[in-house]
This record gives structure tokens, C-alpha cells and sequence, in this order.
């Protein structure tokens, strides 16, 4: 059987993934939009767990600006309704801007609005009110899992809202800003105990230092990369695309990991380790898996990221 993308997807098929923060988004959804906010609210502080403050950096906050102001103009049910119509994907004008908008930048408005509910600024949660016993269940549980699956759920509610959700998952149909890789004197070279493939270890090389067209130059031309709880993204353009949008500012700190033959010449070469975003900084560190699947050339001709079940995953480097 020749070598796909479908068939790679399922190397060392014995990862646990946290599967626990796509079934606990499921369970967000199903309730009230009233309670989700409510809900992101408590999570969000009281979960202990806090955003640096160089962290909007990553945003394009510019393009939110207008509209922030806008919302501190209006009434505070003006502003409830505002926030209710984003979580609920209403077709507003805000809400389109803000479907617009990339990841970062749409963390970087909720994170000012935040800001600005605690400081009264901007209409906070109404005092008193009560989440239904299914968003308190919600809520108990988000507050219960390692804070990289936390932090996970947390994003994947701010990528869905606004109008049209679907749209800024489409990463080949518009092109992202290019930034400024670190200087060639301040890379460091990335060491994981049990692998050699120079392939691997210039992956991590290159994206530490965001210099994403020589990553990108690392796949197959119809290379594919899978980050977590997504389908595959394919091709070296969309590829570079979605790098410039979302990985600048992540550190990548692989621990260990193995590599064996696959079938055609192929290998098959898991990665374990942790990986901070620059939100959060040293303060979460996610438990990570690559599992890159090498072309005969040595290119990479498929890796998934896989966020890990728990830390004793990062131990799992068993073949499968
Ligand atoms: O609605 O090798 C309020 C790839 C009120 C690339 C609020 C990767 C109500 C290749 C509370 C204010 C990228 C795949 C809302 C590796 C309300 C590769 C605000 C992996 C919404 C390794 C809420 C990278 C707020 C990974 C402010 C795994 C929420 C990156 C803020 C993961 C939430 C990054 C934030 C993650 C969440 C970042 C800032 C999970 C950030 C999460």
C-alpha cells in the first residue's frame, strides 16, 4: 500500500490526545449563548492561569482599535448585546470585521474587552447571575483539565465566533504578513535525546526562529502539516500561510523522541516535548507530539500536532 496523507495521519497510533477539549467545546455549544459568556468569564478569571502582558504583541491590535472604542461609546446593553451577538455569530458589522480578523487578533480584542470589564469600562457579567447546572458542569470541568487543554478550549470559543466562522479557516485563500525571523547569532540548535534526522531537527530550528520559508522549504511539495484537532493543511503555500498567521511567538521545546523505518523508504519519526505560546509565555506549558512522516528524499511529507492527554504521554514513544 502506497504511502498517503490519510495513511500517515495514523502513525504511532497510540497517542493519547486530549481528547477532552474537543468534547468539552461540544458541551460549551450546547448551552445558552447568556451562559457561554458567563461561563468564559468564570474560566477565564478564575482559572488561575494568566496572559503576559507582551502578549497583544502577536495582534494585530491596530485593526481592533476602532471598534473597541466603538463598543466603550455605547450604552452597557448596547455592549452585552455586542458581545452576544459575536458569541452567538450574528450577521452585524462587528461581527464580519471581526470574522476578518486573524487568531491572534481576535485573542487580542477579547483580551482588551476583558481588561476593560474589570475595570468597568465595558458592561462585565451581570452581578448575580446564575449559569444553569449544565454550564456549571461545564465550567467544573474546564477548570479540571492541565491548563494547556484549558487554554486550547478558551481559544477554540474565540476562533468561533463572529459572523461566518468558517472563513478564517481557510488558510490558502489569503495571504498572512511576513515578520522578521531572529537574527542568525541569537538561533539556538534545538538537541532531542534519540534523534538525528537533520530534517527534524531543522524544523524546530526554523520555527523557533520564525523563519518560515526555509521550514517550509523542509516539506514535500504536496507536504501536508496537521495541528491539533484539525484536518490537514496541504500544500507548501497554505502551509507558509498558516505558519505567518499562527506561530510567531511560539516556543518549541522537543524533549526526545524516535525514529524506524516505514514502508517505500519512508520513515517514521516521533517527537515529544512542550510547547509555550506567547500569550501565556513560561506560564503554560503544553504537552506536545509530532509525528512526522519522512519521504525518501528526507522531506516531510506529513506531520501532525498532536496536543498530549497528559504529561505521561510525553513518555509514550512506542511504535504503532
Ligand atoms: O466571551 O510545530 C471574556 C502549530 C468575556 C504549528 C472573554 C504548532 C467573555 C506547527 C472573558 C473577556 C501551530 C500547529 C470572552 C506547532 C468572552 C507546530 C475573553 C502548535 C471570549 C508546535 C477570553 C502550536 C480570552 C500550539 C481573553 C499547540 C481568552 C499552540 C484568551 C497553541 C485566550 C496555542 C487565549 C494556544 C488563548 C493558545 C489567549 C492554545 C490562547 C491559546
Amino acid at each position: 500500500m502506497a504511502v498517503s496523507i490519510q495513511s500517515a495521519q495514523s502513525i504511532f497510533s497510540n497517542t493519547e490526545i486530549a481528547s477532552a477539549v474537543p468534547a468539552t467545546t461540544d458541551s460549551f455549544y450546547k448551552l445558552s449563548v447568556e451562559d457561554q459568556l458567563a461561563l468564559l468569564w468564570y474560566a477565564y478569571t478564575e482559572m488561575g492561569i494568566s496572559i503576559t502582558a507582551a502578549a497583544p504583541g502577536v495582534a494585530s491590535m491596530a485593526l481592533v482599535e476602532g471598534v473597541l472604542n466603538e463598543i466603550k461609546q455605547m450604552s452597557p446593553d448596547a455592549q452585552s448585546k455586542t458581545m452576544f451577538d459575536l458569541a452567538s455569530n450574528a450577521d452585524t458589522t462587528i461581527g464580519r470585521i471581526y470574522t476578518s480578523l486573524r487568531v491572534n487578533t481576535k485573542l487580542g480584542f477579547w483580551y482588551e474587552l476583558g481588561q476593560l470589564m474589570k475595570q468597568g469600562a465595558v458592561a462585565p457579567i451581570p452581578a448575580g447571575y446564575q449559569m444553569s447546572a449544565e454550564a456549571t458542569k461545564v465550567l467544573e470541568t474546564i477548570k479540571k483539565l492541565d491548563p494547556g487543554q484549558q487554554i486550547t478550549v478558551l481559544r477554540n470559543t474565540v476562533v468561533h465566533m463572529g459572523y461566518d466562522p468558517d472563513f478564517s479557516q481557510e488558510y490558502g485563500k489569503r495571504s498572512a504578513p511576513r515578520s522578521t525571523p531572529t537574527a542568525a547569532a541569537e538561533r539556538v540548535k534545538t538537541k532531542i535525546e534519540g534523534i538525528s534526522e537533520l530534517t527534524v531537527l531543522s524544523y524546530i530550528d526554523y520555527m523557533n526562529a520564525f523563519d518560515f520559508t526555509p521550514a517550509v522549504g523542509l516539506f514535500a511539495e504536496e507536504g501536508a502539516l496537521q495541528p491539533p484537532f484539525q484536518k490537514p493543511i496541504v500544500g507548501r503555500e497554505a502551509i507558509l500561510n498558516y505558519m505567518r498567521e499562527e506561530c510567531i511567538g511560539l516556543k518549541m521545546m522537543p524533549e526526545q523522541g524516535v525514529s524506524e523505518p516505514a514502508e517505500d523508504g519512508y520513515r517514521q519519526v516521533k517527537v515529544t516535548g512542550k510547547v509555550e505560546t506567547p500569550w501565556f509565555g513560561a506560564n503554560v506549558g503544553m504537552n506536545i507530539a509530532w509525528r512526522f512522516m519522512l519521504d525518501p528524499q528526507g522531506q516531510i511529507f506529513f506531520v501532525a500536532i498532536d496536543l498530549l492527554a497528559s504529561p505521561k504521554e510525553l513518555l509514550n514513544l512506542m511504535r504503532k
